[in-house]
């Protein structure tokens, strides 16, 4: 009989758990949506931006996302493909939101970029290719819009390696692009997938395989067309790098796919290699050394925290990424940074927007824990004696604005909106010292923010505000017995704030005030994360 170890070895093995990435606008929501399909999660797929709004994709639930087209924030869904089970991360690839993305990464065991055939290798694509290079894991390259004219193949491999350093080995290889793009032939199984249009690609597309010299393939692709992609792929062989999962694993090596996700062109080709070469969970490093997925105690961190996901509920979202053990509903854990036992109630298994209670989770999968206020980014749930995972990304903002209210009576609901919505880790707020809740300010990496926090106070908490801009740039916090308020306090070049744990910190306007004010003082450090408190505040 299989023992409880067995058991979550069994379940930690058939977990995959991984995220998208790529500049804005590469296909990542559609993707995950034709992903979806393919699993049989959803039975029509929606589309990012449709003027006929007829179904809008997954994993842009939020209101903002749907009027916009884009990924504001990144979107957790879960479903069980051939036995295995997946939890997907769709990330915005708009730079102003990269910090959702890079939190987000830290959850994922492998990752699949996306390349534009007719842009390349974008910038946002580059900066994500190295936040997973540094922490080594398995990069998958799917290069997508094959529908459209776009670089011929062997030149995304080139620029592949010539930008991002890294060299690629296509598992399958385009026949023909844009209206001329015919299918892929799988080069390990030396098998042809040839494509057939559906409708808006809201279901799946339907293919015809073979073998290269099969009649049916002859006939739709004609001699001419075959002998182009047999000397291609004599080229490949000669030219590329051989098929080595255990570079692959390492990060070395980039498994390439091509498709057009809109279509739903190449969606199941990948899919079905992804899953048989991506690892399953991956041990996270902690203050107790690597933590192994089936260490058999239960731990795990928070990586982001969302408030109103659903309108009907108004609660907020505490996303765990569990990395060792098993999750069951009602068990206890200890809370490391506020050093107590919490009890956890069932784990919520989420599709973008929706979600169903679950009895267990296990290492590898992503959850969701209701959160009354009592967890933040970066925090380490655990069983038995307590560590936290490391490694989190801290990010200081760039950008300030003082939070004006239009109408005096909703004072109540702009003080609960920007508690919460600023516990989801974009926004920090700070307060002015002696003012109470009155103005306070913003501060975000991404100028976006302050929209989508703007949109958000009036939508989900009914309060009109106006952001009025700060002329300053840097934020440091501040320590030292040299530290007097008011000589940085001219609201002019230098402005005091107090952060959530009332901590004071410097706003500047540049890096030079910053410089000339830290060369007049004496006994004060000035530094870009809080000096003390909870680590991995992440926020
Ligand atoms: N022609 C073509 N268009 C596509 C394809 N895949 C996606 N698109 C379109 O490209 C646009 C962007 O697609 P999204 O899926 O939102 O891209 P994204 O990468 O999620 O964008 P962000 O989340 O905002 O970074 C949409 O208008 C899609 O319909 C494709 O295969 N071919
Ligand atoms: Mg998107």
């Amino acid at each position: 009989m299989d023992t409880p170890l067995d058991r979550l070895r069994q379940e930690v093995r058939r977990r995959r758990t991984f995220a998208i990435i790529s500049h804005p606008d590469a296909g990542k929501t559609t993707l995950t949506e034709k992903l979806l399909l393919y699993g049989g999660a959803i039975h029509l797929a929606g589309s990012v931006k449709s003027r006929k709004a007829t179904r809008h994709a997954t994993s842009d639930w939020m209101e903002l996302e749907k009027q916009r087209g884009i990924s504001i924030t990144s979107s957790v869904l879960q479903f069980d493909y051939g036995g295995r089970k997946l939890n997907i991360l769709d990330t915005p690839g708009h730079q102003d939101f990269s910090e959702d993305t890079y939190r987000t990464l830290l959850a994922a065991d492998s990752a699949v970029m996306l390349i534009d055939a007719a842009k390349g290798v974008e910038a946002q694509t580059k900066k994500l290719f190295k936040v997973c290079r540094a922490r080594g894991i398995p990069i998958f390259t799917f290069v997508n819009k094959l529908d459209r004219f776009g670089k011929p193949p062997i030149e995304l491999m080139d620029e592949l390696e010539s930008v991002l350093g890294i060299r690629s080995c296509p598992v399958n290889w385009p026949i023909g692009m844009g209206t001329d793009f015919k299918g892929v032939f799988d080069r390990q199984r030396k098998v042809l997938h040839l494509f057939e249009a559906v409708k808006h690609g809201a279901e799946e597309a339907s293919a015809i395989s073979g073998e290269l010299d099969s009649p049916a393939i002859v006939e739709v692709l004609g001699e001419q067309r075959i002998a182009r992609l047999r000397d291609e792929l004599e080229l490949l062989d000669v030219a590329g790098d051989p098929f080595d999962l255990s570079r692959i694993e390492k990060g070395e090596l980039t498994p390439m796919f091509f498709g057009s996700a809109m279509n739903n062109f190449g969606v199941r080709p990948f899919l079905e290699a992804f899953l048989e070469l991506a690892p399953g969970p991956l041990p996270r490093e902690s203050t107790i050394g690597p933590v192994d997925p089936d260490r058999p105690t239960f731990s795990g961190f928070v990586f982001k925290i969302q408030a109103n996901m659903d309108p009907a509920h108004r609660d907020r979202i505490a996303f765990l990424r569990i990395c060792s053990g098993r999750f069951a509903g009602g068990m206890d854990a200890r809370h490391v940074r506020l050093e107590r036992s919490i009890r956890l109630a069932k784990p919520q298994q989420f599709m973008a927007q929706q979600r169903t209670a679950v009895d267990e989770a296990f290492a590898g999968d992503v959850v969701g824990l209701f959160d009354p206020g009592q967890f933040r980014i970066g925090d380490t749930l655990c069983e038995g004696p307590p560590f936290e995972f490391t490694g989190f990304p801290r990010f200081s903002p760039e950008l300030f604005a003082r939070v004006e209210i239009k109408d005096a009576l909703k004072r109540k609901q702009l003080k609960k909106g920007l508690e919460q919505l600023t516990e989801e880790g974009a926004i920090q707020l700070f307060k002015r010292p002696g003012l109470g809740d009155v103005e306070p300010v913003v501060g975000a990496v991404g100028g976006l923010q302050f929209e989508v926090l703007s949109y958000r106070l009036e939508n989900e908490y009914g309060c009109r505000v106006n952001l009025a801009r700060l002329p300053f740039a840097v934020a440091r916090w501040v320590e030292g017995s040299g530290f007097n308020r008011n000589a940085f306090d001219d609201g002019d070049t230098s402005m005091v704030v107090l952060d959530r744990d009332d901590l004071p910190l410097v706003l500047f306007r540049n890096e030079w005030a910053l410089n000339y004010a830290a060369q007049r003082v004496k006994d004060v450090v000035f530094r870009d994360t809080p000096p003390k408190g909870p680590s991995n505040s992440g926020a």
